[in-house]
């Protein structure tokens, strides 16, 4: 072979190279190939099994209870814990006692160490305060995000906010002083119109800025690195192509799962094949990029609908590519004073929620921990 050909082969070959390598940094590898990251190991051995079902606030509140130790509205309806807890941050960043939902951090901090003992996956969520006038997360029009990027006039002050969530993070140990792991899902649903951070207040470029830079600052300045805490990417149901998911989209650099909330496609008759086909293209995505896929949120509100659970959600579940593909889902919070996603014992959808959550393939925790136990 001439010398000159033998250079380009060797070029050529190291291009694949770099960009094989490349491709695992998405899914954490190291340099021996070995996920770093102990929930992605998790959602690997689990991958193929089944969907983990989760549930937000699960220990903290349901109905007609609140901090009562053990206590859960999916244990008492189906007999056991959900195997994913998801937590809500906001009103961290003002430096408050309490979330946005009366929730003492201090419980958050106990119970996520409880769920993380007990083999549960924890997930984060976080609807702040605006650093600018402190209106709540549900100002879709209000201009905030290009005043807190950097170079606005905001920027310093909303870093200490970052820095409220990311101590949080931090303080996050097991028993044994472990680091916890988690997931965090920060701004989401942004193609929808309700936030401040949403598509009528932000064009995708500053959306883009605002993730790239939250998620860089709690790895490089808060040590919050890709080995203990995974990144959510979540829009919600407005996206009809693989491409309009990809609208707000930060980067492979900044994500490792990628979600999509959807309440409304499930409201109406028939709106599981939405779900489904919208699911198929989040996990196709997943797929070509080594990441994971979930259905971040979903729900009936006050479980109106007394099958929802078998006939909408679990249509979306149970779908065969779904459910070999999907690594986890989870419903909203049980909050008498607001709302609520999961029934409780004597509700008429009780027993349809512990019909779908009995099934092999869809996780509660005892099953997740022997779904994991290949890992
Ligand atoms: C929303 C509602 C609100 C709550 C917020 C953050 O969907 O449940 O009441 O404040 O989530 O948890």
């Amino acid at each position: 072979m001439r010398k000159d050909l033998l250079i380009r082969v060797f070029v050529f070959l190291s291009l694949i190279g770099i960009i094989t390598a490349c491709g695992n940094e998405n899914v954490q590898n190291n340099s021996n190939g070995e996920q770093v990251n102990p929930i992605a190991r998790i959602l690997n051995a689990t991958k193929g099994k089944g969907v983990i079902f989760g549930h937000q606030d699960a220990t903290a509140l349901g109905i007609n209870w609140m901090f009562v130790e053990g206590a859960s509205d999916v244990k008492k309806v189906t007999g056991d814990y959900p195997a994913l807890f998801g937590w809500e941050l906001g009103g961290i960043e003002m430096g408050w006692k309490k979330s946005l939902d009366s929730i003492p951090f201090d419980s958050i901090r106990y119970l996520t160490k409880q769920a993380y003992e007990m083999g549960a996956i924890n997930t984060f969520s976080w609807h702040p305060y605006s650093v600018i006038n402190g209106v709540n997360s549900w100002h879709g029009d209000s201009v905030i995000v290009k005043h807190i990027l950097p170079g606005g006039s905001h920027h310093e002050a909303f870093l200490k906010h970052l820095d409220a969530v990311g101590d949080f993070f931090k303080e996050l140990k097991a028993k044994d002083g472990t680091d916890i792991p988690f997931i965090f899902r920060p701004w989401h649903e942004m193609d929808g119109s309700w936030f401040w951070w949403g598509a009528k207040a932000c064009t995708p470029n500053e959306f883009q800025e605002l993730f790239r830079m939250t998620i860089s600052y709690l790895r490089d300045k808060k040590g919050l690195s890709q080995e203990r805490m995974l990144v959510a990417y979540s829009p919600d149901r407005n996206f009809g192509s693989k491409q309009q998911y990809l609208t707000w989209y930060p980067g492979d650099e900044y994500v490792d799962i990628l979600g999509m909330d959807n309440y409304w496609d499930l409201k109406f008759e028939g709106g599981q094949d939405s779900v489904i086909r919208k699911l198929k293209m989040v996990i196709e995505l997943a797929n070509e990029k080594g990441m994971f896929s979930a259905l971040t949120e979903s729900g009936c509100e006050d479980v109106t609908d007394t099958v929802w659970f078998t006939q909408k959600f679990g249509a979306v579940l149970c779908d065969s590519l779904i459910n070999k593909e999907l690594s986890y889902t989870q419903v909203w919070r049980n909050d008498p004073k607001v709302h609520y996603y999961f029934p409780y014992p004597g509700h008429p959808a009780a027993n349809d929620a512990a019909e779908l959550l009995s099934k092999p393939n869809i996780f509660l925790l005892k099953e997740f921990i022997e779904a994991k136990k290949s890992e």
